[in-house]
């Protein structure tokens, strides 16, 4: 499909939506390397914010720093949108933050559970990964634009054997096989709220306090942060406002981190040191 597409019958709108800004409008593939780099591709031809892409299959579905991100056929929902943000440069970071609230309230409201957040893109339950957020820049004759990914695993039983202890889907969670339209169908809606929110005076610092109050590991949590060339240690102090996590060592310095994993350090957790 993807390589003879016919976009007139391919493209359908998302009607119901009273958007002021993004306008999703949606372009179905069986199959894509990976939903991201065809959202890149739209972008440099000239696509509109809010084209989102959709595969059934990624063959090289990407997380960040071109790790894999296991896309088997119709065992979950990938997808990319264009942006064209109109926020200042420092705060795109804030784009990644935003979705995963977006990811979260879908998953609510289409199945009734709370999933975890962890800095800055992971979607958890049970300290399991449910979804991912891959946010990439490019530039184009329109100018800068964004293009965010999602991937979230519906499917019980589908993912590589590998994943299996530190990864999850709707369907373990819930016991049921998701409805993945209707949940596309909700993550259009909260985004394009969200990301109209996103571009009001108040929208960063609103934003930035609902992460806080939706994440674990926002305040207080025990955290080692693997850098590019170094590991850090300490506990989490909320967000800067450009999304950096902010980390206190145990020499009570105050860390910014801008791009890197984290994992909680298990056992410690609000823990005192005995005097
Ligand atoms: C991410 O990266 O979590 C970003 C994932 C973004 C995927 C979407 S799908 C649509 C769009 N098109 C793309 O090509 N990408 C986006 P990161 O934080 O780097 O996590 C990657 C790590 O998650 C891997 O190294 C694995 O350990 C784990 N992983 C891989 N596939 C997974 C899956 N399906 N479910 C849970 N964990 C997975």
């Amino acid at each position: 499909m993807n390589e003879h597409f016919d976009p007139v019958n391919l493209v359908s709108r998302v009607d119901n939506l009273t958007i002021q800004r993004m306008r999703p409008t949606i372009l179905r593939f069986d199959s894509l390397p990976s939903t991201n780099t065809e959202a890149a591709r739209q972008a440099m031809r000239g696509a509109s914010e809010g084209l989102c892409i959709v595969a059934l299959e990624q063959t090289a579905g990407r997380g960040r720093r071109q790790r894999v991100w296991a896309s088997p056929k119709a065992a979950g929902l990938y997808l990319s949108i264009v942006l064209r943000p109109r926020i200042e440069i420092n705060s795109w970071p804030l784009i990644t933050l935003m979705t995963s609230l977006v990811v979260a309230d879908g998953l609510f409201e289409a199945f009734g559970f709370h999933a975890d957040i962890k800095w800055p893109n992971d979607l958890l339950v049970s300290g399991r990964k449910v979804s991912g957020i891959l946010a990439e820049t490019i530039e184009t004759d329109q100018g800068r634009a964004a293009i965010v990914g999602i991937g979230v695993n519906l499917n019980a039983n589908t993912l590589p054997e590998e994943l299996r202890d530190v990864a999850t889907s709707i369907e373990e969670v819930t016991g049921h096989a998701p409805d993945a339209e209707e949940l596309l169908r909700l993550l259009l809606l909260s985004f394009s709220r969200r990301y109209n929110a996103l571009h009001q005076a108040s929208g960063p610092e609103e934003m930035l306090k609902e992460w806080t109050t939706c994440s674990s590991y926002s305040e207080g949590t025990r955290v080692r942060v693997s850098l590019d060339d170094e590991i850090v240690e300490g506990v989490t102090r909320g967000l800067a406002s450009d999304g950096a996590l902010r980390v206190e060592t145990d020499t009570g310095e105050i860390r910014l981190v801008r791009a890197g994993d984290i994992t909680a350090v298990r056992g410690a957790q609000g823990a005192t040191p005995l005097q």
